[in-house]
């Protein structure tokens, strides 16, 4: 993808582990890659269809003078995710914050902490079998848009679907939704539970009626095999309560391990 960097832009900030670097400052030097599509700013040569890299540098100006951190791990974290999140048509950055008078007491000529972060892109599917099912699954919506570094992009409408699998229980209203999002998968995971729990589910009976029930079925490409957690989810070629709403928002998404689409993978269940 194409790319706006700065270099070596310099800051007198207060960041460090020891009180006195709190106190007395010193220099840090800031280098971005802002990852974004140039395209329509190249054919245009209008700058509001582009990345200003002059707002870019004033933002990380201030950012590292309005906070103290200890950590330069701690400042490229909490800065990337501020630029990320504020700046349109940013889809991934690369920062590196360098100290080059680190209180190391040898003559090196710099210390630094680089990083990559940005967007990904995930379908979740959520289900309830209980209670007033389509309230859970619009205040589910509601509060995946709501929550940190998480934007809703799409929902599929809501499906009335036989239980499969324990059958003697209630119809399932079941969605699915795509989802741009900051966090790992593992921090995606515990903001599903912790969603889960506000709507009072109760994990009593595996595969029982449940107030709500949220999964991750894809998350960018990703192949995941822990023992507790794998994505892509590994039944959804079995589950068209999964792939008709997935369909009606990612009929062309690939499965990354046997690279079928939603609507191969759909049509050889019915
Ligand atoms: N979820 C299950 C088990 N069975 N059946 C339907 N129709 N919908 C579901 O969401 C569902 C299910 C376990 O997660
Ligand atoms: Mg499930
Ligand atoms: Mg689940």
């Amino acid at each position: 993808m194409d790319k706006i960097k700065i270099q070596n832009l310099e800051v007198f900030a207060n960041h460090g582990v020891f009180p006195e670097e709190n106190v007395l400052g010193q220099k840090f030097i800031v280098s971005a890659a802002l990852y974004t599509d140039t395209r329509a700013a190249g054919k245009t040569d209008n700058l509001t269809a582009s990345i200003h890299y002059g707002e870019v540098s004033q933002f990380i100006d201030h950012f590292l003078k309005e906070h103290t951190y200890k950590l330069l791990e701690r400042i490229a974290e909490s800065l990337a995710e501020a630029l990320l999140l504020q700046t349109s048509g940013l889809e991934k950055i690369q920062l590196e914050i360098k100290k080059p008078w680190a209180p190391v007491g040898l003559p090196l000529e710099t210390v630094s902490v680089e990083i990559e972060r940005g967007w990904h892109t995930a379908y979740i599917a959520l289900g309830s079998n209980m209670g007033d099912k389509e309230q859970y699954l619009n205040q589910a919506v509601k509060s995946l848009n709501e929550a940190s570094c998480c934007k809703v992009a799409k929902v599929s409408s809501f499906l009335v679907t036989p239980p499969y699998g324990v059958t003697d229980q209630d119809d399932f209203l079941n969605a699915c939704l795509e989802l741009r999002t900051l966090l790992t998968p593992r921090e995606l995971l515990d903001e599903l539970h912790r969603i889960e729990k506000e709507a009072g589910r109760e994990r009593i009976i595996h595969w029982g009626p449940r107030t709500l029930d949220l999964d991750i079925i894809f998350y960018d490409d990703l192949i995941l095999h822990e023992e507790d957690f794998c994505i892509p989810h590994v039944e959804v070629q079995k589950r068209d309560f999964v792939l008709k709403p997935l369909h009606e928002i990612a009929p062309y998404k690939h499965h990354p391990c046997s690279h079928k689409t939603v609507r191969e993978m759909l049509e050889e269940l019915v």
